[in-house]
């Protein structure tokens, strides 16, 4: 367990689910310890599979001792009063970090609210984490598939994914943020989500623009694009942005998607992961 001012997040050497813990301990100015494990790609008769054994034949042995729960991520941290907590589930930890913040929310209502938008932004994230880790006989199978991701999420009728935030915004007094002016834990998620939504955009050519902070307006969402500008120009976010865990991929190397550099899948051939076990922020 690490000291009282730190907190440790583990979870593999990717953004994944793990991303948004990281970004929340750092923009809350805590010492993160970001443990990273390594899926490593193992090749026999060029049959490829992977090997999570960094995680599941090391620490994880020693942590589910303690909690039976364990998976990645997980978060170790010493609250006020000195006590250890071992914490697994993303959205238990996202929700431990922002009682402890105080980012989610003061009156009953907008604890509310940010439950719901921490649920609805786990529901995009799932259709393009689903559609990543996809692999598809051949390439039109792969573009059509990439489609109805397009379709569900960004598509202008009620059902859209997109559209229920770009309203949410619109309608929300014209705040900077999900809940108000202040940054509450779903705009964490919501940030992250759609920055490995405008991935997948350029990837799939569904935009012609290169500009990350010009893509979402393209596809009819200028309320959104606004929140992505603001939220990536948060003074407490450019720490997390300049650093090794900005820059990891979005998905892990089993991935068809996002597990490489950018939108590109991992080349088992030419790229090797050189992401430090334990980065200190
Ligand atoms: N619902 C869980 C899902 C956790 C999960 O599926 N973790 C994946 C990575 S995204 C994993 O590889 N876990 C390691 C394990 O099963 O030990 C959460 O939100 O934390």
């Amino acid at each position: 367990m690490n000291s009282s001012n730190s907190i440790t997040i583990g979870y593999w050497s990717t953004k994944g689910l793990g991303s948004v813990c990281r970004q929340v301990v750092i923009y809350a100015g805590h010492k993160l310890i970001a443990r990273n494990y390594k899926l490593q790609p193992v090749i026999d008769n060029n049959n490829v599979s992977f090997d999570g054994s960094d995680w599941t034949n090391k620490d994880k042995i020693e942590l589910k001792k303690k909690n039976s729960l364990i998976n990645l991520p997980y978060m170790e941290i010493l609250d006020n009063e000195g006590n250890e907590h071992l914490i697994s589930q993303s959205n238990a930890c996202l929700l431990y970090l922002g009682r402890k913040f105080n980012m989610l929310g003061n009156t009953d209502v907008e604890k509310t609210r940010c439950d719901q938008l921490l649920f609805e932004t786990n529901d995009l994230r799932s259709i393009i984490t689903s559609f990543a880790y996809t692999h598809f006989q051949n390439i039109e199978l792969e573009q059509e598939a990439a489609k109805e991701v397009f379709t569900k999420a960004f598509q202008k009728n009620d059902a859209g994914k997109m559209q229920k935030f770009e309203h949410w915004l619109s309608s929300n007094h014209n705040s900077i943020f999900l809940l108000n002016n202040n940054v509450s834990i779903p705009d964490f998620n919501l940030f992250d989500v759609l920055d490995f939504y405008i991935e997948f955009l350029k990837h799939y050519n569904f935009v012609d623009k290169q500009n990350n902070d010009e893509i979402l307006s393209a596809v009819g969402y200028p309320k959104l694009n606004k929140f992505f500008i603001d939220f990536k120009s948060l003074p407490k976010m450019s720490k997390y942005f300049n650093s090794i865990l900005y820059s990891l991929p979005y998905t892990n190397k089993s991935a068809n998607f996002g597990s490489g550099i950018k939108g590109n899948k991992w080349d088992i051939k030419i790229q090797t992961d050189n992401t430090p076990f334990e980065i200190i922020l």
